[in-house]
């Protein structure tokens, strides 16, 4: 039997689509189980419920956890401040993606009581990298607060696992990229060694992933297994709600490269986030800095995506998730 490649997926589905399109990507790929799915950043229950939706809907039984709203040093508003937010019909705002039949019972996390401390979904990641070991892949796609949640409780329980990948940073540009900013603290905690298996993503090559128009339609006008019909209702909703924004897959690369490492070229180096002033949330590539060494300042040493194949990777993509030819 061919081995499968087992994820835990850390996500903030519910604002950008590529959340959901990168979960569709999963359901679809045969060689991949999922262990489990926590949500993170801000009113995690939604992000939560959408995504039980999109599985539970689609026919597959996966635990998933709501976890922490961030962030680990400056509280975050759980019931405001989303990109494109709206109103629901309870009067709180609401993320991007959230419609009102995500209330129902049936689509409750796990750990629907919980409210948005996320303890539950901290200690199933930690429980997972030590069941699972070198078989398990912890993709996080989201900012890093629950992965900074992990390093804090249990310091060592993501070395555990096979490798640490994540949908962030920019590294042969500067830039400060969402899920590094969102919780800048959490991300300076990723990138402070504790992390030893730790590869990214980042914008460099995931820019390249956005979408033609005709690419785009063939995701909008899809009709076929649930929960890729469910995916292609978002991107019309997210689409809608964007004012026409064509949809990039970053957290889709970044699942792919799990599946299928060589669709990225990647490249060794040391990293730091800068924490403060005009630079905070960027990443930077401190490889060479000898001084920065000398002073003994904490960074990490990771692989960072430096080019991507986009033709294959996107004729893959449509292929599995909405069946091109
Ligand atoms: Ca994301």
């Amino acid at each position: 039997m061919e081995e499968k490649i087992r994820i835990l997926l850390d996500t903030d589905a519910g604002d950008d689509i590529d959340d959901a399109l990168a979960i569709a990507l999963g359901l679809s790929s045969k060689e991949v189980e999922f262990v489990g799915i926590t949500t993170v950043f801000k009113n995690t229950e939604d992000r939560a419920r959408l995504v039980k939706k999109l599985v539970s809907d689609g026919g597959f039984d996966i635990p998933v956890y709501a976890g922490y709203c961030g962030g680990i040093k400056v509280p975050t508003d759980a019931y405001n401040g989303f990109p494109n937010q709206i109103k629901g019909n309870d009067g709180k705002f609401h993320m991007c993606q959230f419609t009102e039949d995500l209330l129902l019972p049936k689509y409750a996390p796990v750990n629907a009581e919980e409210g948005f401390e996320g303890a539950s979904a901290v200690d199933f990641i930690i429980e997972s990298c030590y069941k699972y070991g070198k078989e398990l892949i912890v993709l996080a796609i989201g900012p890093f607060t629950n992965i900074a949640k992990v390093i804090e409780k249990d310091p060592d329980a993501l070395n555990h696992a096979k490798k640490v990948v994540i949908m962030g940073g920019a590294f042969f540009t500067t830039f400060p990229e969402w899920n590094v900013l969102c919780d800048v603290d959490a991300s300076d905690l990723l990138f402070s060694g504790a992390v030893k298996n730790l590869e990214c993503v980042g914008l460099d090559v995931t820019w390249q992933t956005k979408l033609r128009p005709e690419e785009a339609e063939i995701m909008r006008n899809y009709k076929g297994k649930a929960y890729s019909e469910y995916a292609s209702k978002l991107v019309r909703i997210w689409m809608e709600r964007n004012k026409g924004a064509m949809p990039t897959l970053h957290d889709p690369l970044a699942f792919f490269y799990c599946i299928c490492p060589d669709i990225l070229e990647m490249e060794d180096m040391c990293v730091k986030v800068a924490t403060q002033g005009e630079a905070r949330g960027v990443t930077l590539n401190v490889s060479k800095w000898e001084a920065f060494h000398r002073r003994g300042m904490h960074s990490a040493q990771v692989k960072a995506a430096k080019k991507v194949d986009r033709e294959r990777f996107l004729k893959e993509y449509l292929k599995r998730v909405f069946d091109c030819k």
